[in-house]
Order: C-alpha cells, then sequence, then structure tokens
C-alpha cells in the first residue's frame, strides 16, 4: 500500500471525524510532510477532505470518489488483495476486463470505470453510464465451470446486487429474468457477461461478469428514450455517498456466491427476489412478443415457461418483458 492509500484508508474507516495529521504520522511511521503532500494529492482526485486546525483531517460525508483504496477499505479480509482497477473514463469496462482476462488476469480481478463512453447491454445495446452517479463494474471469475454453468454466474451476480442494495437501503430491488434489476418499475442494474475463450483449446478460460448500476444518476440525466424506464436506487434527497462501500458490498457478495456456486443456494433468494415468477410475461421470439406464464427457474438458471398450448419449455437465454403483460395478471 502506498502512504496514499493508506491515509486513504485512515479516513475512510473514520468517515466524519477528524484524525490529528501527527496521529496518521506516528502510525504510518512517515513524516507529517508526507501526509500533507498525500492529503493535498487525494484533494486533486476530488476526495473532500476537511481539515481543523488543532484536529486533522477529516474525510467529509459529501466526498463520493471511486477508487482502489475506498473499496479495499471495506473488503472482506479474503479479498483484500485482489487487484483493483479504477479509470476516470472508459469505453467499457468489459471490453477492459475481457482484454485483461486474456492477458492472465487472475480470479477476482476488478475493473471500474466512473464514466462509460460505450456501455454495453446484451445483443449489442447500449448501456447509459454517465459519471459521479454509477458503478460500472467488471469482474473477471474463473470458477471451474462448464459452459452450461456459466448462464448461473448472471443469475449469482443479481443476487449479489440485490443483497448488497439490502445493506444500504430498504428499497428491496427484484430481479427480471435473466440479468435486470428493478425497483419499482424502474430499472436500476444491468448485468453483461461475457465468456472469454481460449483461443487454442476453445474452452471457456474466464468469465467477465459486468454490472451497470445506476446509485444516484437524477431522473433528468437519462436520455429521453430512457426516462420511462430507468431509475436509481438512490434519490437526491438521499444523500448517498458510499459508492466505494456499495463496490466492494457487491464483489463481496459476488467472491463468495461463486465460491460455492455449485450448492446454488443463492437461487432460492433469486426466486424469492423475482419479479416474473407467477406471472404471464411476454418472449420475444423470432422478433416476436408472444404471451407465456413464467413458471420457475431451473437449477442451471434458464427459465422455466408454460406456453398457450399448455406446453412446458425450458429458456436458456433471451428477452421477456413485462411492461406489456396482460391486465389480469
Ligand atoms: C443490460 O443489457 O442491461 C446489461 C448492462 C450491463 C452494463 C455493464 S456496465 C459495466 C459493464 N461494461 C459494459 O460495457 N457493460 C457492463 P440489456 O438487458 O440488453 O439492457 C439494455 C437496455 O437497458 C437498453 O437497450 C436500454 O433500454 C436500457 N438501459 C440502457 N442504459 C440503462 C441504464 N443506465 N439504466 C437502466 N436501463 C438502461
Amino acid at each position: 500500500m502506498t502512504v496514499k492509500s493508506e491515509i486513504l484508508h485512515i479516513l475512510e474507516i473514520n468517515r466524519g471525524n477528524s484524525i490529528s495529521g501527527q496521529d496518521i504520522a506516528e502510525t504510518l511511521s512517515v513524516s507529517r510532510t508526507a501526509i500533507w503532500k498525500a492529503v493535498k494529492s487525494l484533494r486533486e482526485e476530488g476526495y473532500v477532505i476537511d481539515a481543523a486546525s488543532n484536529k486533522g483531517y477529516s474525510l467529509s460525508f459529501t466526498s463520493d470518489v471511486l477508487s482502489a483504496g475506498g473499496i479495499r477499505t471495506f473488503l472482506n479480509s479474503e479479498y483484500k488483495d485482489i487487484p483493483i482497477t479504477v479509470y476516470k473514463s472508459l469505453t467499457s469496462t468489459n471490453t477492459e476486463a475481457k482484454k485483461a482476462s486474456m492477458e492472465n488476469a487472475e480470479h477476482g480481478t476488478v475493473i471500474i470505470s466512473e464514466e462509460q463512453t460505450k456501455g454495453r447491454g446484451r445483443f449489442g445495446r447500449d448501456f447509459f453510464s454517465p459519471p459521479q452517479s454509477g458503478i460500472y463494474m467488471s469482474i473477471i471469475l474463473k470458477p471451474n465451470l462448464n459452459i452450461t454453468n456459466s448462464v448461473l454466474i448472471t443469475t449469482a451476480a443479481a443476487v449479489a446486487v440485490c443483497l448488497a442494495i439490502d445493506k444500504f437501503s430498504d428499497v428491496k430491488p427484484k430481479i427480471k429474468w435473466v440479468n435486470d434489476i428493478y425497483i419499482g418499475n424502474k430499472k436500476v442494474c444491468g448485468i453483461l457477461t461475457e465468456a472469454v475463450t481460449d483461443f487454442e483449446s476453445g474452452m471457456v478460460d474466464s468469465i467477465v461478469v459486468g454490472i451497470g448500476l445506476n446509485v444516484k444518476t437524477k431522473e433528468d440525466e437519462f436520455p429521453n428514450e430512457l426516462c420511462e424506464i430507468a431509475g436509481s436506487i438512490f434519490q437526491p434527497n438521499d444523500d448517498f455517498n458510499m459508492r466505494n462501500e456499495l463496490s466492494a458490498e457487491i464483489i463481496n457478495n459476488i467472491l463468495s456466491i461463486c465460491n460455492v456456486l455449485e450448492d446454488k443456494k443463492f437461487l432460492k433468494i433469486y426466486k424469492e427476489r423475482s419479479m416474473i415468477f407467477g406471472k404471464n410475461i411476454l418472449y420475444k421470439e423470432n422478433n416476436e412478443w408472444i404471451e407465456v406464464y413464467a413458471k420457475d427457474i431451473d437449477e442451471y438458471g434458464a427459465l422455466i415457461i408454460i406456453q398457450k398450448n399448455g406446453q412446458q419449455a425450458v429458456l436458456k437465454s433471451g428477452e421477456v418483458s413485462i411492461r406489456k403483460i396482460s391486465p389480469n395478471n
């Protein structure tokens, strides 16, 4: 750890409380000038650090800058050393993570960006990723999985995100199979899971799970086409400034669930959180929306539906909609 990230760690865990420069200097065995320089540099990065004479430095409750040090502070001890890189801007964290994965990045590597200029959804769609208000994060996983089970990673990630949100808010997010998280009728999070295959063996080498979360994006910030669709976990009045802690909680949850993915216990939570089971929904097949009954998911995360003719079918991937559901739901 650098002096700067150690100071950040001390300030983060004491957020709102002043710690004297002298105390920090003694704890880290560095000069007070080194402390002063590091604080100056952190301020230049955007951290709001108050300084009061005779009291010392304190990280303001209004400070909300994503950083590797800030996230690491809140990781479970077994994940404290995972590689984390935070960018100010990237085209897409999934693209960057896939690149890193091909260069042998280790299991648990995290790539985060304050904004994405070409955030991606499924089927080549865009994911709107403005700065300072969301979390756009990709985690590289190298679990021992065959490709069938890799679908489970998306469901596991959805559960991980819901549980992380629960820790900070009582909004009770719901999951729309397979990769969307909703609060009320607004989508607040999308997940894009991509497999990276080994060029020579053709086997899945790693899985990149990309999570895009509208944490406090203001309603009027969304482009017109998303106004009716997209929402945020927190509203401006909530004054939420803990994106590092929320990111860490998501990482903790995903890595923990992935360690025991095969026991599939998280599927129980997935089912409880589902907003479609037991309802008529629309499923897109060959560019046409078809009404079906959403029954359940199977042990691989595939959707079990009942078709109009009464026959059961299992959908491994695809698109479902709850927006145009028939009124008798
Ligand atoms: C998703 O796709 O929702 C997956 C989104 C994954 C984004 C993350 S961010 C980190 C990582 N890096 C990336 O480049 N991607 C991942 P899909 O189910 O196809 O939904 C896409 C649709 O969601 C769009 O067509 C819009 O209708 C809507 N949408 C776009 N931006 C949104 C936003 N910020 N919030 C809510 N809905 C959005």
